[in-house]
Order: C-alpha cells, then structure tokens, then sequence
C-alpha cells in the first residue's frame, strides 16, 4: 500500500515535500512502526517518565535506534479509559516546545498526537511532519483546515465519547470513518494524505477492541492505509490480567494479528520488541 509522492506542480501550496517521508514508508512493503513519546504526567501506561525534555529526547533517540520509522509525540494524555485532564492550549505548547525541534531532528518523521488545531499548526512549524487527530477531524473544526493548508498525512481515528456494549462496533467504526472522510474532502485534504484508525481502547469495551482487530480486513474497503494502535491497552488486561507495562506479549500478539489482517502501520511504546515480532512474523510467512 503507497502514499504517491505529491508532485511539485503546486508549488504555492505549503509543505510539498512535507508528505513524502510517510509515503516512502509505506512503499516499502513491509509494516511501519510508530514509536511512542508521551512528555504527559499522566498517560495511561507511561505518565511521568518522560515530562523532562532531556529524558523525553533520550528516549526518542533511543526508539530511532530501535528501528522506530515514525515518532508519535503527545502532550495530552488521550484517556482512552476516562478520567480526561484537558490540558489548555498553553501547558501542551510548553511540555512540546523543549523537545519538538529536537526530535525532528532524529531522521525519522516525527506525527503530532493532538486533538487541538492550534497545537497541530504549531508542532508543524516546529517540525512535525503527520498529524495524529484521536477525533478524527470531528472534535476540533479547525483541525481539517490546518491540515489541508500544510499538505501533510492525517491519522483520521475513531473515538465514541463513552463504550456502548451494545452497539454494533464495526458498523459505527465505519460510519465515523465515512463522516471524517467527507469532512476532510470537503476541507480540501487529498485521500491519498489520509490514514485511517480503528481507536482501540477509545470508546469501546475490551470486546469491541478486540472486534475491532479481528475485523480490521472490513476496513480495507475504503483503501487507504490501516494503523493500529494496541500498545499496552486494556482489552489485554481483559484477556490476560496485567498492569500496563507488563502487557508486551499481548501487544505483540495484537500487533503481529493486525499487520495480517491489514495494518500498515503500528503504534507502540516498545519498539525494538515490536520490530523484532513483525520481522520474525515476515520471515515465517514468506517461509524463510
Ligand atoms: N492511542 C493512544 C494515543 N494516541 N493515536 C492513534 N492514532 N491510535 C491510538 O490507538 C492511540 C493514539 C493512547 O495511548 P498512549 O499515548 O500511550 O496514552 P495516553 O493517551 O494516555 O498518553
């Protein structure tokens, strides 16, 4: 699955070559991983350990070194399991200033993890070069417009304000996927910038989670490139009782499972753990 390179015939629109770097990956033909950076107090498995700008860019190194293709970097936790802090517009900027100019600076892609419009813009001045909306263009109404104006790859999530067990998960996970569609063509961003995200953990039982990577191959329909994000979450808990940090081989499981079923790329705080999986995961496949 690619992303074309966008030509530069436009050359009056911003950041043409901004877009290039996520489509290159994605013409590898192998599965993409998104390291991790939360510089949060408060992320569900990781909160605290890398609020210092030192110890976040240390970390970032590190993941790079690890073979981690796309940086994730966030500074508001996204409370897949509740209890939400919203973090003003100022506290996001101050946590993401001291490490944002130097984390793009590691030779990998680095995305936004924000579901502010105003921090996306100011994170793409500072270098970031993908955005990553857990609202899926549907919470912020500026988000669509700072995207299409800077040309650059959108992680389009889906997200439900609470966990409804008795819905049906993939048919509202493709109806929310329909609607941030039509929002982002209506705003002008090109389909072939967009990536689309099932949310595990947002907004759905551990059921509905697990569904969800058990049916991702559904989503193929709308032919864009598939991203799961399953690192450490809940639905393992569920399965195999463990605290956040003790759920590698679930996230691997679900990681490995996703890629077969779809993914093209994968969200994790463990990245040369993931790496090695998928790698053994290719190897075995192709019979090697
Ligand atoms: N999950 C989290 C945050 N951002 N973005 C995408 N596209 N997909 C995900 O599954 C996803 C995401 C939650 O994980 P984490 O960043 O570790 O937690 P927190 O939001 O508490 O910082």
């Amino acid at each position: 699955m690619s992303l074309p390179d966008q030509t530069l015939s436009n050359p009056a629109s911003v950041g043409t070559d901004t877009i290039r770097p996520l489509a290159r990956l994605l013409a590898l033909g192998r599965p993409i991983v998104m390291g991790v950076l939360n510089v949060t107090p408060d992320s569900f498995s990781d909160g605290g350990r890398f609020l210092d700008p030192s110890r976040a860019i240390e970390h970032a190194r590190r993941m790079v070194g690890e073979g981690a293709d796309i940086l994730d970097v966030g500074a508001e936790s996204t409370r897949p399991y509740g209890d939400a802090v919203s973090v003003p517009f100022e506290e996001e900027m101050r946590r993401l200033d001291p490490v944002l100019p130097a984390v793009a600076e590691l030779g990998v892609p680095v995305s936004i993890d924000t579901m502010k419009a105003k921090v996306a813009a100011a994170a793409l001045a500072a270098g970031a070069r993908i955005v990553n909306d857990v609202w899926g263009l549907q919470r912020d109404p500026a988000m669509a417009g700072v995207v299409a104006e800077h040309a650059v790859p959108v992680v389009i999530m889906h997200n439900r304000a609470a966990a409804d067990p008795a819905i049906d998960i993939m048919a509202d996970i493709k109806e929310f996927l329909g609607r941030s569609l039509a929002i982002a063509a209506r705003s002008g961003i090109a389909r072939k910038n967009i990536v689309l995200d099932p949310g595990i953990g947002f907004g759905k039982t551990p059921e509905q989670s697990i569904t969800a990577i058990a049916r991702l191959a559904e989503l193929k329909a709308f032919g864009l490139p598939l991203l799961i994000g399953a690192s450490r979450k809940r639905f393992i808990d569920k399965v195999s009782p463990a605290l956040p940090n003790r759920r590698l081989g679930g996230s691997i499981a679900a990681h490995v499972i996703a890629v077969d079923n779809g993914a093209a790329i994968v969200r994790t705080h463990d990245v040369a753990e993931t790496v090695q999986a998928l790698k053994i995961a290719a190897a075995i496949r192709s019979g090697q």
